[in-house]
């Protein structure tokens, strides 16, 4: 890549174009369509073109903008999560965990709250998996409970405890008022209080709107984002798990 600050492209490299959606509360009219105009130019959007304009119900309206930022990215300062442990295949975290644990390791899941967005969840846990890859319930050293939705978090506690969970998958979807960030708090707190130390289980939560980089924030381990796919959660569970203590083959 050649230097380290990037800008958007449209049309031709640099140009700096971008596009944006969002809804107004106001009637699909030209005063709306103004709003919008008016809302991007203070986003940085200068020119804006307004490409779409839909009303969504009384007195709602959504809209798309195209047009030009001048603001640049400076690569050098990005910060992310990387992932800090190797990828196994199944038949390597099977390995780790047959030689490391002795026993087979217990995976609790659940979308918590009133949550019922089960697919991510199922995606990782169920046989079937995603993209490609089968989810923990294939991996051969994993016992995996899943307790599927609007679980309430005395009840996942509870359910930990009674098949001695050496981790907890919690998913969080719906993020209006923040419920994803309260839910979790809610949950790690009780995990806490519940259990002393060296017995409470590993604490992963997972969805599309997460930020990586607020677990300690969130009181849990490990936070997984959009697009996660369950040899991920596998390599990461025997890494925290198990891994440290044994070599893999
Ligand atoms: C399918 C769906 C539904 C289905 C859910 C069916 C089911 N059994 O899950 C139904 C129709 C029931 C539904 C209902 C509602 N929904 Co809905 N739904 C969706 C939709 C279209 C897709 C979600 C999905 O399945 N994604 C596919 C999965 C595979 O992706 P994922 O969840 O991100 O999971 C991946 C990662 O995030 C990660 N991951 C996720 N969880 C976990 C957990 C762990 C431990 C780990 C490691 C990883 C991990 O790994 C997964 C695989 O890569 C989204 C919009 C969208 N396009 O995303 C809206 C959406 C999530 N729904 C939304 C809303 C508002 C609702 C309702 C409130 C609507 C209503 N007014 O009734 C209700 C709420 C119901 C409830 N009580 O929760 C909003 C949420 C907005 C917000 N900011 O919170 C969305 C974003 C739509 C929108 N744009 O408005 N919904």
């Amino acid at each position: 890549m050649s230097g380290a600050v990037v800008r958007p492209y449209g049309d031709t490299t640099g140009d700096g174009m971008v596009q944006v959606s969002f809804t107004l509360p106001v009637a699909h009219d030209k005063r709306g369509e103004g709003a919008a105009v008016q809302l991007a130019n203070r986003m940085g959007i200068d020119p804006a073109m307004l490409v779409h304009a839909k009303q969504m119900g009384d007195g709602f309206t959504f809209f798309v903008v195209y047009g030009r930022v001048n603001h640049l990215v400076d690569l050098s300062a990005v910060r992310v999560l990387e992932r800090d442990f190797p990828l196994l295949s199944a038949r390597e975290v099977n390995a780790v965990v047959k030689r490391g644990l002795r026993r087979k390791l217990s995976v609790v899941g659940a979308c918590i709250g009133t949550d019922a967005h089960t697919v991510g969840i199922d995606a990782i846990l169920n046989v079937k998996g995603i993209a490609g890859e089968k989810g923990l319930e294939y991996y051969r050293e994993l016992s995996v409970t899943n307790l599927g939705a609007q679980v309430s978090v005395p009840e996942l506690v509870e359910a930990a405890r009674a098949v001695r969970a050496d981790a907890v998958l919690v998913s969080q979807v719906v993020t209006q008022r923040d419920a994803h960030l309260h839910n979790t708090r809610e949950m790690s707190a009780a995990f806490r209080e519940a259990l002393p130390a060296g017995r409470r289980p590993l604490l992963i939560v997972g969805g599309p709107r997460f930020d990586e980089s607020q677990a300690a924030e969130l009181g849990v381990d490990r936070i997984f984002g959009r697009g996660t796919t369950p040899g991920e959660v596998a390599s990461y569970l025997v890494h925290a798990l198990v891994g440290r203590k044994v070599k893999v083959a």
